[in-house]
């Protein structure tokens, strides 16, 4: 896809079941919620997430916290399943020892969609963020360094995980709007896992 992003498709094609389980189980306990930019704006995908730091945003600006803001409790843990998945994808795409201690996992319908930006609030930028995506199919649109630079399209499909890194990790990027459709197993719904080292 880019320098240091690689597109696997299909890579979580066997896992999809457990992990859209596995995400049944943490949204029991932390529900998805459409969080507010810095400048009051509410978001059109519903987040939540698991692992030991969470990615919220909210007026004071986008930040990990250890607590979730709606229940006042840690977020759920990990799945291992999740867990799993990301380091062997990491492994295979060269990130050896990828060890995630974060999960936001974004829920789109159709309409949702995510405008352009770059992931910075992660302390170590030479672990990779590993994305898998399952669901309706999304846009997934890729730049560079620079917000005006041109972004490319790609299409994500269910089951296909994406690593980003290395020079590539503080590129802008965003997805279209979703379009309508029917996934057999989750509907009109787009899930995208983004697993991450954030501490
Ligand atoms: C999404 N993904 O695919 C949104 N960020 O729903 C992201 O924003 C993203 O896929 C960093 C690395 C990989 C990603
Ligand atoms: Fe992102």
């Amino acid at each position: 896809m880019g320098p240091g992003a690689i597109h696997l498709r299909g890579f979580a094609e066997e896992a999809a079941g457990a992990l859209v389980q596995a995400i049944r189980e943490v949204e029991a306990r932390a529900p998805f919620r459409r969080m507010t930019t810095r400048r009051g704006f509410k978001m059109s995908v519903g987040m939540t997430n698991c692992g030991r730091y969470g990615w919220i945003s909210d007026r004071e600006g986008y930040r990990y916290s250890e607590i979730d803001p709606v229940s006042g409790h840690s977020w759920p843990a990990l799945p291992t399943t999740v867990r799993d998945l990301a380091v062997a994808a990491a492994a295979e795409a060269g990130y050896v020892g990828f060890d995630p201690d974060a999960c936001l996992v974004n829920r789109y319908e159709p309409g949702s969609g995510l405008a352009l930006h770059q992931d910075r609030n992660e302390r170590d930028a030479t672990a990779p963020i590993v994305s898998v995506s399952l669901g309706l199919p999304a846009t997934f649109l890729f730049g560079g360094l620079d917000r005006k630079l041109r972004a490319s399209r790609t299409t994500l499909r269910h089951g296909d995980v994406v690593v980003w890194g290395g020079l590539s990790r503080f590129f802008f990027h965003g997805v279209l709007r979703l379009g309508e459709g029917q996934h057999e197993t989750l509907g009109r719904t787009r899930i995208n896992l983004t697993v991450r080292r954030a501490g």
